[in-house]
């Protein structure tokens, strides 16, 4: 038995079954984690999600910005966007229990020492309280706050962590770390306008796993989110969007001995031109 992690899908599920046999996965005793984002851009969300779900017993996947995206047009929340690859879904027969699987995912997930979640972590979380936040927006994610929620990330605001937030508002900022965080300034708020590689940020943003007297540094964070940042492992973390929709490649790193696996994207290079967001 062995555990992969595997970076952002978004809609490749030829690359990903590709991937899937480069690893020999054994449905019947290995296990997938997906570090989220597994729908929108590439354009085949509708299968990503059914293969997901058909085999929801061995995998475990955490919610990205464009699984909430997915999330918020579904629900009303929010219009289309110029790169949205997600009409498949909304019109599939089968979208409501997609939906409603992909709704109750979590935001974090962890084994031990390893943490997986879908952006970064604010760096004054501690895992544990990580973990705890993570508990409370997806719950508020079931209920009645879900829509301002997923408005919220719609919005993309440059939001800032702070102990002494309460309520919808600390969930709220929260979840923008879950599934928006890249870099902060000095001040501990979010460079939210950029995604480009950590070399171009704006002067004063850093990465969120750069920041010095990050508390979550006990445990190794795997992430996604970020293609432009590419592939990084060690240090305590493992990046592993490497832009399979972007006509780069799927990566998927064995959780057991960290060997890595890659395979070169084959839905082509036709988005290639931008790795935003
Ligand atoms: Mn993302």
């Amino acid at each position: 038995m062995a555990t992969y992690a595997i970076g952002d899908i978004h809609g490749c599920f030829k690359t990903f079954q590709r991937l899937l046999r480069r690893i020999a996965f054994d449905p019947w005793q290995d296990r997938l984690w997906l570090v989220g984002d597994l729908v929108n851009r590439g354009p085949r969300s509708l299968e990503v999600l059914r293969w997901a779900v058909e085999h929801e017993g061995r995998v475990v996947a955490v919610l990205g910005n464009h699984d909430l995206h997915l999330l918020a047009r579904a629900g009303g929340v929010a219009g289309a966007r110029k790169r949205d690859t997600l009409e498949a879904v909304l019109e599939a027969p089968d979208r409501d229990d997609l939906l409603g699987w992909l709704r109750t995912r979590p935001l974090i997930h962890r084994d031990g020492e390893t943490l997986m979640v879908h952006a970064g972590l604010f760096p004054g979380w501690r895992p544990r309280q990580a973990e705890r936040l993570a508990r409370d927006v997806e719950k508020r994610l079931r209920g009645e706050e879900a829509a301002a929620l997923l408005l919220s990330i719609e919005e993309r605001a440059a939001e800032r962590w702070k102990e002494g937030l309460v309520g919808f508002e600390r969930a709220r900022v929260a979840l923008a770390g879950f599934a928006r965080l890249r870099t902060l300034d000095s001040t501990g708020r979010m460079c939210a306008g950029f995604s480009g590689p950590p070399a171009e940020a704006p002067r004063g943003c850093r990465p969120w796993f750069a920041v010095r007297g990050r508390r979550s540094a006990g445990v190794t964070v795997i992430f996604g989110h970020w293609a432009a940042l590419g592939l990084k492992t060690g240090g305590g973390i493992a990046a592993l969007d490497t832009g399979c929709a972007w006509g780069r490649q799927l990566t998927g790193l064995r959780l057991d001995d960290w060997r890595l696996f890659q395979e070169p994207a084959a839905e082509g290079r036709a988005r290639a031109a931008s790795v935003a967001s």
